[in-house]
């Protein structure tokens, strides 16, 4: 018997829901979209899956997604309705306003895809999505999202380990860090003719970050492929940093020796550092990071709940930052 040892991160008993109806769900997702019409308003966690919502993988990618390993992250954790993950984001490229991925990302292209791989490694070069994705099984992880913002939400993500992935292609002893850029394309990003931002979108970690176990490349979010508006097909979710650094829509992964630039920083320096820690101590320079509006909530119901310490992942990844300052490196 597996005994699961309980982590700090993991969540306390009151926020616990009842995860029998997800992992239902989550079955059924697997089978028809007819019998997710059938149960639609059996519960709140159903009740933004419809027919409609359910995207289909493209057949080269349909076989990883038929066998998706479950894990224990982020068990127990309410997660955030379907229509409300894929309808209130940050994606600039297809707008300022949070639903304009949503009515902006229709007619994107996620597939086919290829990711360009260069830097400091021993195996560089551009290779289809497909190729990054196979001799790995696909996984679930259930993560909190915080934003930069103050709010929050909690997402079944579904890909694979970063760190799996980036030893593909031995990095080497230069790989200090590692750089992702987002596709530019202003004929299907139409934030990308203009606006403040040097595009193309890009973010980056310090490789030991990267290799963190926590760090994922995602492909999906329940059960199926990444909707267009999430970041479609590849994406990274990095859970113990603001979401700011989760970068969508990757087209390029440069292992590099310095600290590369990232868009957040470029823009705004003295709010947005480089490592972008969740962290309540270290406030924003014009709101407070204590606490976040934890999704779905209203103006009634804001549902208001105190930000934690990387996120509430310290236990996974506070060793990283040993005699750092997170005041001065926020
Ligand atoms: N390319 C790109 N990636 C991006 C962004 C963006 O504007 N462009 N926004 C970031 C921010 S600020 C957040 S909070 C998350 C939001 O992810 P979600 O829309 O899937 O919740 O994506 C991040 N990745
Ligand atoms: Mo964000």
């Amino acid at each position: 018997m597996l005994i699961k040892i309980k982590k700090a991160s993991d969540v306390s008993e009151h926020q616990v829901t009842d995860q029998a109806v997800y992992l239902n769900r989550r079955q059924f997702m697997r089978n028809s979209a007819l019998s997710i019409a059938a149960l639609s308003g059996t519960s709140n966690v159903l009740a933004g899956l419809q027919e409609g919502n359910l995207i289909t993988p493209p057949a080269s990618l349909a076989p990883y997604f038929n066998n998706i390993k479950e894990t224990s992250f982020g068990m127990g954790e309410k997660v955030a309705p379907f229509d409300v993950a894929t309808t209130y984001n940050n994606f600039y490229e297809f707008g300022y306003g949070k639903g304009d991925p949503a009515k902006r990302a229709e007619n994107f292209k996620p597939d086919p895809w290829n990711i360009t791989v260069e830097g400091e490694a021993d195996i560089v070069g551009t290779f289809a999505l497909e190729d990054i994705i196979k001799e790995h099984q696909l996984e679930e992880r259930i993560y909190r999202l915080r934003c930069v913002e103050a709010w929050s939400m909690v997402v079944p993500w579904v890909g694979i380990s970063l760190g799996e992935v980036l030893k593909k292609f031995k990095p080497n002893s230069k790989a200090k860090y590692v750089y992702f850029e987002t596709l530019y394309d202003p004929s299907q990003f139409p934030g990308q003719n203009g606006g403040n931002i040097k595009w193309p979108y890009r973010e980056g970690l310090r490789i030991d970050e990267a290799m963190n176990d926590l760090a994922f490349l995602s492909v999906g979010m329940y059960g199926s492929v990444l909707p267009n508006q999430n970041g479609a097909p590849i994406r990274l979710v990095v859970p113990w940093k603001y979401g700011f650094k989760s970068i969508k829509s990757i087209v390029k992964i440069r292992f590099v020796e310095t600290m590369p630039e990232t868009t957040w920083n470029l823009l705004a320096p003295q709010e947005y550092g480089f490592y972008a820690n969740v962290n309540p101590g270290v406030d924003h320079p014009r709101w407070t990071q204590k606490q976040e509006r934890r999704l779905p909530g209203g103006l009634l119901f804001p549902n208001v709940i105190d930000t934690q310490m990387f996120n509430g992942y310290q236990e996974e990844v506070a060793d990283l930052y040993k005699g750092m300052s997170l005041v001065k490196n926020y």
